[in-house]
């Protein structure tokens, strides 16, 4: 990490509540700044020599390593044992610490929980993102559903939010969740493929379920490949429930929506990044941190008063349906910034446990039969991931006291003092506490039924809302999702698979089945196999997401020059785009020192390439300019990689900007049919519909200013 990066960490920490930081502290040790001499022993004996095994040798020859060295076999023994079973699923992931704080108390009339009511708090957080399919070793930005899960360390007690960049769920009932996991994975003959869900089992499955049929629209859509971590939705996904002073019930939706707004990659560069840089959402994140540029969400409700529940078409308790906004308001009542990468990957991130069944008092379960599957699922993984006591590691203690007669198992940490282990005692040490006290009291829950393997009459309907979704879509969102699942039936090859999919498609759009039958080789539909209902609802489509003001802040822009490029317009660009938030990186024939025009290698420092055009791609950033210079814009011209640069950009409906001479090696880059740049009011200037930026003359830098005028009106 760079010193500023460290500098952004350490202020950053001091800046918002440390009580999970102060806490962690206590575990972290830093090896540049220890008191120890050296290298010891798990048993504090310094070693002399930590590169040769105890041996029997005569100096000359060697003899034998002998089984005695004990300290050689702590290392080694140690080693053997470092990997621990990876999370069966959302086993590639990335976290962060933060804090989460309410502007008011808003809540109040719902919930007597404090973290969602008072707003002199900031409670500590730390979240995990991760992928589903892939083990812990796959790439970043394949097309999944992406994991949200949020620990909030309350004075009450931990409460974790774990949820899903998706607000639905494949299957309504946890009982078919290994089915949907194992079908999902990598299939059981190959294990092939991996992070991909474009394989025969998946689809066969999903074929056979008919309610995933919305869920599939979800992550065949632009969600299931977000640009960034910070970029995406985050939802509960299950109904919980909150519960006031009153000691009444609502039913309640949890949803993160980010400040930068939601937006995805395109497919290409989604697939293209998956090599070329497998890390790209977690580099993102610390990227996005280490700048001081920190990640945030606005948190909103959806409340219903339990005399609502049965108002809807849907059942509110039904995982495989949204609570459309339309229908039930979104409230924003506060928000959550991420400010401090973690310090070691694997006790933070990798050890990190969450629990659905871990709620806090005010914040209550549900009868959702997702979730109630969910509040067993967790708490037993943990145990054959992490052992019984995974509750005392660092990442997961509380910050409040914890005391209970809970004791022993493995690695237990905590030593408990006293004679009493059980209650009641005599001497009644740890009473329970009621509710009036803070005790998590449940609530009073009138149940009435009879005990059968069934599911409410409602979850019967599986297509409504999958059109609803598919109708609320932009034109250009519906045309990825066709892709999208264009390509998914494309990598199956069981022809009863792809052909069975394209029917269960006719129940949602005729036209969308039709398409896509067509080019996967499926059952072409003659009639529609249900009506559209042609209806729409906000807050669907990723459009209606975009931030307040256009922003660039954050993105991540190219600045490609060769030897002759003009220096000040440079300097000038990276300026204004610096004020807009963004990061500039230039890129060059060499990472080093490129020199403007003007200046020869042995007369000036010329400027700092951060890489070369070979080590990097289009893909990695957000827009490309290329400044004006003869002698730099001929190179640039001449190589096919900045070519290449150039179009893939285009094609994949990047901005980009050119000036001077760095005009006509656009235009010529990019000159396709049917691509015409139109001229602005400004005759130096051109803007394309295609989001191409060009000025003739650019008067750097008396101002800077002016390129970025052009490209916000663009
Ligand atoms: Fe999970 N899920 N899940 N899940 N899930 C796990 O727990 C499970 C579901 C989600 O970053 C596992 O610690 C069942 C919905 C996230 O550590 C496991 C069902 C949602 C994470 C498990 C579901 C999620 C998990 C595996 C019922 C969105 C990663 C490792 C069908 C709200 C958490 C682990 C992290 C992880 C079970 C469905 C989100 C096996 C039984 C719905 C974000 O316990």
């Amino acid at each position: 990490m760079s010193r500023i990066a460290q500098a952004v960490k350490e202020t950053a920490t001091s800046m918002t509540n440390t009580a999970k930081i102060a806490d962690l502290q206590r575990n972290i040790i830093d090896p540049e700044k220890t008191s120890a001499k050296g290298q010891n022993t798990n048993f504090g004996v310094y070693m002399s020599d930590v590169d040769n095994w105890l041996k029997a040798t005569d100096g000359t020859t060697t003899g034998p390593s002998l089984l005695e060295d004990h300290i050689a076999r702590e290392k080694v023994s140690t080693f053997d044992h470092e990997r621990i079973p990876e999370r069966i699923i959302h086993a590639r992931g990335t976290g962060a610490h933060g804090y989460f704080k309410v502007y008011s108390d808003h809540a109040k009339k719902y919930t007597h929980a404090k973290v969602l009511t008072d707003a002199s708090r900031e409670t500590p957080v730390f979240v995990r993102f991760s992928t589903v399919q892939g083990p812990r070793g796959s790439a970043d930005t394949v097309r999944d559903v992406r994991g949200f899960a949020v620990k909030f360390y309350t004075e009450e007690g931990n409460w974790d939010i774990v949820g899903n960049n998706i607000p639905i769920f494949f299957v309504q009932d946890s009982m078919k969740f290994p089915d949907l996991v194992h079908a999902v994975k990598p299939e059981p003959h190959n294990e092939v493929p991996t992070g991909q869900s474009a394989h025969n089992n998946f689809w066969d499955y999903v074929g056979l379920q008919p309610e995933a049929s919305h869920m599939i629209m979800w992550t065949m859509s632009d969600r299931g490949i977000p640009r960034s971590l910070r970029m995406m939705q985050g939802f509960g996904v299950n109904t919980f429930t909150l519960h006031n002073d009153k000691g009444e019930r609502h039913f309640v939706k949890f949803i993160w929506t980010p400040e930068l707004g939601v937006h995805s990659f395109v497919w290409d560069e989604a697939l293209k990044l998956c090599g070329q840089d497998p890390d790209f959402h977690r580099k993102d994140l610390a990227e996005a941190i280490e700048h001081g540029s920190y990640p945030k969400w606005k948190f909103g409700i959806q409340v219903l008063p339990e005399s609502r529940e049965h108002e809807f078409e849907f059942d509110i308790l039904d995982a495989t349906k949204v609570w459309p906004a339309d229908l039930i308001p979104i409230e924003y009542i506060g928000e959550m910034v991420l400010n401090r990468t973690v310090d070691e990957y694997f006790p933070e991130v990798e050890q990190v446990a969450f629990c659905t069944s871990h709620l806090v008092p005010g914040i209550g379960s549900s009868d959702d039969p997702l979730l109630l599957g969910r509040n067993f699922s967790y708490f037993d993984t943990q145990i054959s991931r992490l052992g019984i006591n995974w509750q005392e590691l660092p990442i997961n203690r509380p910050i409040c006291p914890v005391l209970n007669n809970h004791r022993d198992g493995k690695s237990r940490h905590r030593i408990t003092k006293g004679t009493i282990n059980y209650w009641p005692n005599r001497k009644g040490v740890l009473p329970p506490v009621p509710l009036e006290q803070g005790g998590y009291v449940e609530y009073a829950q009138k149940v009435n039924g009879v005990k059968q393997r069934a599911r409410g009459a409602k979850f019967k309907e599986h297509y409504n809302q999958a059109q609803l979704f598919y109708n609320s879509l932009a034109p250009h969102e519906k045309a990825h999702l066709k892709n999208a699942i264009g390509f998914e039936l494309d990598h199956c090859d069981d022809p009863v698979v792809y052909q069975h999919y394209t029917k269960i498609l006719n129940n949602v759009d005729f036209e969308l089945a039709k398409e896509i039958a067509i080019k996967v080789g499926g059952t072409i539909p003659d009639v529609p196999a249900r009506p559209n209902h042609g209806k729409k609802c906000a807050l669907l489509s990723q459009t209606d997401f975009m931030p307040e003001e256009p922003t660039i802040k954050t993105r991540r822009i190219a600045i490609l020059v060769a030897d002759g490029f003009n220096g000040p317009e440079v300097l000038a660009l990276r300026a204004a785009f610096k004020a807009g938030g963004a990061t500039t990186w230039l890129i060059g024939p060499r990472r080093g020192q490129v020199y403007p025009a003007g200046q020869k290698a042995e007369e000036g420092e010329g400027m700092l390439a951060d890489h070369h055009f070979e080590a990097q791609r289009s893909t990695m950033f957000d827009a490309l300019i290329v400044p004006s210079g003869d002698e730099h814009a001929a190179t640039l011209a001449k190589e096919g990689r900045t070519v290449h640069w150039v179009r893939e950009a285009f094609g994949h409906c990047k901005a980009i900007g050119a000036i001077g001479e760095g005009v006509a090696f656009i235009r010529d880059a990019v000159s396709l049919p049917g691509v015409e740049l139109q001229a602005t009011p400004n005759s130096d200037s051109v803007i394309s519909s295609y989001g191409v930026v060009t000025v003739g003359k650019y008067d750097a830098p008396s101002s800077p200013g002016d390129l970025f005028k052009i490209a916000k009106s663009a």
